[in-house]
């Protein structure tokens, strides 16, 4: 069993106490209504016994370099899928690996609804061919203060939105987690996080050529613990933003709600962009640990936008990013 490296900020230390417990006596009641409704419609389609259920593993074909790529060197496959944040099964860096192993990624489909012309519910398999996969070998920063490299395969988010036509009001996309409980045993209650996990973007900013759906690493299908069969990644975001097992993306006129942002929102902000000058209010965020590095290694500094501010800086021309942290 890999062993807890010290210098690790625990995931239960992500959100205060306090604040965690005064945002849960105000939104339990919405909450918990809309988690019901959410059960009534994922539960059929994905909490019945499957019978086809190993896909990760199984090399993917046809995958294009892109320019995007970092030329750094990426963290293992280990460290990627052994060392993750997936709160739906595991609030620790190690369980999730073994407790999404059997997670059933097939059937699939997502819903594409809200402001859209052209409103659809795509098959994963039909999404998979909607639009060559690329390598997208990127910088990933965790808000909690560590940061890998990792090879995605994947393809932009715009390709999937060009598709669904949004409606020029659109200004905002906001994604979310299946929600089925039967599989992933962190959502039977409300203890850890609301369910489902919910995140969101702005228009300009999903249709960032940066920004890709993915579904695989290392060439080869997403393994679970990543997020499989789809997941977001924003490149200049903290990790958080890229939410996994997305089942639904909807169009709107107004910001949507996000995760992190319920649970504490002195803290944890929609944009998330990352950002080495403005600093959590329980740590700084001007350096990273890579994992994989020796435990001697110098801490890296953290880069503005993650490394990425010649492609995203002009997103934010005029905006105060201390205040729309
Ligand atoms: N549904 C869901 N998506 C999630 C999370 C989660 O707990 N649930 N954790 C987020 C966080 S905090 C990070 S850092 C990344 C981790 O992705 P990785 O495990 O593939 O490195 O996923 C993000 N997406
Ligand atoms: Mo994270």
């Amino acid at each position: 069993m890999l062993i807890k490296k010290p210098g690790d900020i625990p995931s239960s230390e992500i959100t205060s106490k306090s604040n965690y417990f005064t945002r849960r006596k105000f939104i339990t009641g919405a909450a918990a209504t809309g988690a019901a409704i959410a059960a009534g419609l994922y539960l059929r389609n994905h909490d019945g016994p499957l019978e086809d259920t190993v896909h990760a593993g199984s090399k993917l074909s046809g995958i294009v370099k892109s320019q995007y790529s970092t030329t750094e060197k990426p963290t293992s496959f280990k460290d990627i899928t052994n060392y993750n944040n997936y709160y739906e099964f595991g609030t620790d860096k190690y369980s999730p690996a073994g407790l999404a192993a059997n997670f059933h990624t097939r059937p699939w489909t997502v819903s594409i609804e809200g402001m859209v012309k052209k409103p659809k519910k795509l098959d994963i398999d039909t999404i998979l061919k909607l639009s060559p996969l690329e390598e997208r070998i990127y910088r990933h920063r965790c808000v909690e203060g560590w940061s890998m490299v990792i090879p995605w395969v994947g393809f932009p988010l715009n390709a999937l939105i060009k598709q669904a036509e949004p409606l020029g009001s659109a200004k905002f996309v906001a994604f979310e987690t299946v929600f089925a409980p039967n599989q992933m045993p962190n959502q039977k209650s409300n203890d850890v996080l609301f369910w489902p996990y919910v995140e969101g973007l702005r228009m300009d900013e999903a249709m960032h050529p940066l920004t890709i759906l993915a579904v695989g690493l290392y060439d080869e299908v997403l393994p679970n613990v990543d997020g499989a069969p789809l997941r977001l990644v924003v490149p200049w975001k903290y990790g958080f933003k890229g939410i996994k097992a997305i089942v639904k993306i909807r169009f709107a006129d107004t910001m949507p709600p996000t995760t992190w942002n319920i649970m504490a929102s002195n803290e944890y902000g929609f944009y998330s962009n990352v950002n080495p000058n403005v600093d959590h209010p329980r740590w700084s965020q001007k350096t990273e640990r890579r994992i994989g590095d020796s435990l001697f290694a110098p801490k890296h500094p953290t880069l503005m936008f993650n490394g990425y501010s010649d492609q995203v800086a002009s997103l934010y021309s005029g905006m105060d990013l201390k205040k729309y942290f």
